[in-house]
This record gives C-alpha cells, sequence and structure tokens, in this order.
C-alpha cells in the first residue's frame, strides 16, 4: 500500500439522489465500527468529522438537472477535502452520502495523479454505469451522471471540477457489476469506449477472472481509486440502497472481489456511497459494507505467503 494513513471523510447529503436517506450514510457507518475494524489491521485512522453543505430543497429537475448548484458546492467541498488528504500522502475514505460525490472525490485524485506522475485506475463497482447527461437523463438525478461528467460530458461547473476538463479518460475505468444503464445511457457508454464488466460478464467468466482483467496493467505507477455504490451488491444481502437492482455479486463474489483489489497493494483511495439507513434493517446493509472494506484493506481468513 502506498499509504496506511487514513482519513474518514463524512459527506452527509442526499443531494444527487432520487430517495431521501444517504445523506445518513456516514453515521450508519460509523456506528458499524468502520475505524475500529480498519485499526485492529494496525492501520492508522483520524475520522475528519462531516463536510458541510447546503440542505436538500427536493425540487424538480431544471435544464434537465436536479439541484445542480448544490450538487457543485458538495462536490466542490469534497474535492478540496480529498485532494488535501493525498497531498499530505493520506488514503482518504470519502462516507457518502449519494453517488453524485464520486465527480468531486475522482476530480482530486485525478488530479493528484497529474501532480505526482501517477496512472489512475479506476474501479467503479455499482449496479449503474451513472453515465447519464442531462439529454440523457431520465429522473435528472446527478447521481446517475459522476462517471459522464468525469470523462467531460456534462456541464463545464462539473466537468472542470478539478481544474482540467476532462478530469479522465474512460480509458482509466472499469465498470463492474453493472445491470441496469438507461437506453440513451448505453449508447453514450458505447460511444465512450468504456470498459464494462456487466453481471452477464460476471455470470459467465466468474469474478476471479473479471478481476483479473479489470486489474489488468495495474503496476507500481498505478493510483488505484475504488468507488464503491453499495447497490453493486445484491439487494437480498444489501437492502439498504435507494435503487436496488436485482441480480448483483453474492456476499462471496463481493468478498473475492474486496480481497483481489487488496492484493495489489495500489488501493490509495475509496469512496463508500449510496448506502441509506432510512432503507436499511438494523443496520445490517452498513456493517456489511464495513465487512467489505475490511477485505479492501488486507483482511484474509489465513495469512498468505506473498
Ligand atoms: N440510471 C438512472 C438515472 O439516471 C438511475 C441512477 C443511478 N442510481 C444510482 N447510481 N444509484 O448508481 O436516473
Ligand atoms: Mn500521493
Ligand atoms: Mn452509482
Ligand atoms: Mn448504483
Amino acid at each position: 500500500m502506498t499509504t496506511t494513513a487514513i482519513s474518514l471523510l463524512g459527506v452527509p447529503t442526499d443531494i444527487g439522489a432520487g430517495a431521501r436517506g444517504a445523506s445518513m450514510g456516514p453515521e450508519a457507518l460509523r456506528v458499524a465500527g468502520l475505524q475500529a475494524v480498519l485499526e485492529s489491521h494496525g492501520l492508522a485512522v483520524e475520522d475528519r468529522g462531516n463536510l458541510q453543505g447546503p440542505g436538500n430543497p427536493w425540487q424538480p429537475p431544471v435544464a434537465g438537472y436536479r439541484h445542480l448548484p448544490e450538487v457543485l458546492a458538495w462536490n466542490t467541498a469534497l474535492h478540496d477535502a480529498v485532494l488535501a488528504e493525498l497531498r499530505r500522502e493520506r488514503l482518504p475514505i470519502v462516507l457518502g452520502g449519494d453517488h453524485c460525490l464520486g465527480l468531486g472525490s475522482i476530480s482530486a485524485v485525478a488530479r493528484h495523479c497529474r501532480e505526482t506522475g501517477r496512472t489512475l485506475r479506476v474501479l467503479w463497482l455499482d449496479a449503474h454505469a451513472d453515465f447519464n447527461t442531462a439529454e440523457l437523463t431520465p429522473s435528472g438525478n446527478i447521481h446517475g451522471m459522476p462517471v459522464a461528467c468525469l470523462c467531460g460530458y456534462g456541464p463545464p461547473t462539473l466537468t472542470g471540477l478539478g481544474g482540467h476538463t476532462p478530469a479522465i479518460t474512460p480509458d482509466a475505468v472499469r465498470q463492474i457489476g453493472i445491470r441496469s444503464v438507461d437506453p440513451g445511457e448505453k449508447r453514450l457508454v458505447h460511444e465512450a469506449g468504456l470498459e464494462v464488466f456487466d453481471m452477464r460478464y460476471i455470470d459467465e467468466m466468474g469474478m476471479r477472472h473479471t478481476l483479473e482483467q479489470a486489474l489488468k496493467g495495474v503496476d507500481d505507477h498505478t493510483h488505484l481509486h475504488v468507488s464503491f455504490d453499495v447497490d453493486f451488491l445484491d439487494p437480498e444481502i444489501a437492502p439498504g440502497v435507494g435503487t436496488t437492482v436485482p441480480g448483483g455479486p453474492t456476499y462471496r463474489e463481493a468478498q473475492l472481489c474486496m480481497e483481489m483489489i487488496a492484493d495489489t497493494g495500489r488501493l490509495a483511495s475509496l469512496d463508500v456511497m449510496e448506502l441509506n439507513p432510512a432503507l436499511d434493517v438494523r443496520n445490517r446493509t452498513a456493517m456489511l459494507a464495513v465487512d467489505l472494506i475490511e477485505s479492501l484493506f488486507g483482511k484474509s481468513t489465513l495469512m498468505r505467503k506473498k
């Protein structure tokens, strides 16, 4: 691991989502014991508390976007906070919050990679491609747009957040677990050339082969960023999200995915997004997320000789 000092950044907002409640995600992850679990593996963890931003006015879309000014405010604050942690050589874990925050987080990571000459690889673990634009979106919800914005498809205020448009190119991204993509969004995914390991691929090839492919080319110069949308997981095991889609990875598949990422030793930043405690059952989804994050930071059943 390039950095073992971890900073937790809570971002309590549901500004980009279609259901309220992800604003409570950071606290649910804390209650589920995230910091203590990481510390039990010898990691130094500081909880920076929660960022602040505007409330959720719950308005209809304007020109294809819901809450664009508020989304910009939250993501600007997050960009600045993530960049500050990276510049201190710390590993930020962003506690969302809805997935529109992937924009602020990854814009900062991309900027840091540019500054330090690292190659960015983003693993986007999600049921959704999050590649909509104002023209294509069925909802106006900006949590369906962050990957498109990062790749330069979106309003200039968002696409230029990290000081460089586009923040990333599609070849930096591998999407895993995808099973819900809107028709227009699908066309843009193909046009942009995004590499997607959808559930059909995982069904046919298995999670092991999927991760081997998604991690191909990761080396000592790679900054590996994981954007973990909790709706990646099958809703049978993870009910606490706003946009459940049946047919996601099982517990074992998700564990293997996290373990194989950990094995690279290159994880340098993480988002944990879309957890919605208002829809959860006795904090079960939060506890599952913490369990999986533990694997991402190297928990394995038996010590493995390298
Ligand atoms: N594609 C749909 C839309 O744009 C659903 C949005 C995605 N929802 C998420 N993000 N949870 O992963 O409205
Ligand atoms: Mn660094
Ligand atoms: Mn998402
Ligand atoms: Mn999703």
